[in-house]
């Protein structure tokens, strides 16, 4: 069986929990706790020596780290990738955005209010990750008012992606009311058979999100 290293608090492992549930396949969830330094132990540092989860094992013992990998490894011959080749490398291209341009603005953001708050070291960074937060959902707004998914007609491996981190992203200071293509896509997300919630959406007073 698979067994998926993650802190259920996590938007990138969430990523991958949502996928595997919406895909009904069974795993066993190895929880990390990554904000007590659970990443930074010998034995998780020698699964993964980047100290981060999630981290898929294999039935073979084969480890994949990174959650975009993890994603299209899973979703190869499925409903949720591609098949035609320019697809699939149309899945990669959102899929790298999120990690270059949404996530390092909105999922920082996002962690900041949560944890940490306005301190001398992140103050002078504020401004600047929400013009980036801001500027990714803008480029998403622009296909998502003209199309229901990312690529397309159907929800793919992208959507899930950036989902993630986008449907919190107001527990980050943003304003989503701006992004009516955002909104209604957030909106169509829960009516996919399979679909379960992001614990750190449930658990709003909880201060150990990820
Ligand atoms: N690029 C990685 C980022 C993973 C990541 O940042 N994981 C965080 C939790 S969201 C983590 O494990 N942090 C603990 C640490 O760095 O020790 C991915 O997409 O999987």
């Amino acid at each position: 069986m698979l067994k998926l290293y993650d802190d259920p608090d996590s938007g990138n492992g969430y990523k991958v929990q949502l996928l595997l549930h919406l895909l009904g396949t069974l795993y066993e969830l190895v929880e990390v706790n990554a904000i007590q330094g659970a990443t930074r132990k010998k034995s998780f540092l020698a699964k993964n020596p980047n100290g981060k989860i999630p981290l898929l094992e294999l039935e073979d013992g084969s480890l994949l780290p990174e959650s975009n990998a993890i994603l299209f490894y899973l979703a190869e011959g499925t409903p949720w990738l591609q098949d035609d080749r320019l697809g699939r490398a149309q899945a990669l291209q959102w899929m790298f955005f999120e990690q270059y341009s949404h996530e390092p603005y909105i999922a920082v953001l996002r962690y900041w209010v949560r944890h940490t708050s306005k301190t001398p070291e992140n103050e002078p960074q504020w401004a600047a990750k929400e013009k980036g937060g801001y500027a990714a959902l803008s480029v998403m707004e622009r296909t998502l008012r003209a199309s229901d998914w990312l690529l397309g007609e159907k929800p793919s491996i992208a959507d899930i992606s950036l989902y993630a981190y986008t449907h919190v992203a107001d527990q980050g200071g943003f304003d989503l009311t701006r992004y009516a293509g955002v909104c209604a896509w957030i909106g169509r997300f829960p009516e996919l058979p399979g679909y379960v919630p992001f614990p750190g959406r449930l658990k709003e007073s909880d201060d150990r999100k990820v």
